[in-house]
């Protein structure tokens, strides 16, 4: 049985989607309910999954710790098409994740409301840029994994949720609303957020 710190919708969901697609058994704990989550991750950030004595942290290697323990078909074994399931993983991660990061710093560090809405529109004009890229990828398959989700589809559709917190236009193709509104229809998906509403009703 896993142990994940999760965070309300964060990136977390995402982690904890792969573990139910894994059909991995996992306890979820909100970050704020954890005594000591500075000792347990001194950077402060979920996802934290716990595996008997190992802690592991940084979704991306975390999600590429747990498809190579299950032999998950989600992440290919060796040769190009792990090369490239690697490169969409991180571009989730380290690329799209901080151009979201970047709406939620603008809400919490800009007080000047001129200052804070050419901010946010320039903010969202460099997601909607990268939502583009993967509009571009996704022409010829349903996910950036082909016939089935990878890791990086699971996590870029957490993300597409987040606009929707802040006065910004993102504009998304065609295939992106139906890759992330596929991954999000997912009984792992569903099952996540489900498990994340059941500790908020606690
Ligand atoms: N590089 C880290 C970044 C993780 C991150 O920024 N997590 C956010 C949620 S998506 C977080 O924990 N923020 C602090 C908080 O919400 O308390 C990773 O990929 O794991």
């Amino acid at each position: 049985m896993y142990t994940l710190y999760y965070v309300n919708g964060a990136c977390s969901l995402a982690t904890q989607t792969v573990l139910h697609e894994l059909g991995e058994p996992v306890e979820i704990i909100e970050k704020s309910q954890a005594k000591n989550f500075a000792e347990i991750n001194p950077v402060g950030t979920v996802p934290v999954l716990i595996d008997g004595e190992k802690i592991l942290t940084e979704g991306a290697a975390v999600m590429i710790y747990l498809l190579d323990k299950h032999n998950s078909v989600m992440l290919p074994k060796g040769g190009e098409a792990r090369d490239q399931a690697i490169q969409n993983l991180m571009f989730s991660n380290a690329t799209m994740h901080p151009a979201y990061g970047r709406l939620f710093f603008i809400a919490q560090n800009i007080t000047d409301q001129d200052a804070k809405t050419e901010a946010f529109i320039a903010a969202a004009d460099s997601i909607s840029a990268l939502w583009k890229v993967i509009e571009d990828q996704l022409q010829d398959k349903p996910y950036l994994g082909g016939d089935l989700p990878s890791a990086a589809d699971i996590l870029l559709s957490v993300y597409s949720r987040w606009g929707e917190f802040f006065p910004v236009d993102i504009m998304v193709g065609k295939k992106v609303k139906e890759m992330t509104q596929a991954v999000i229809n997912r009984p792992s998906f569903q099952l996540a957020l489900m498990e994340e509403q059941k500790q908020v009703a606690a």
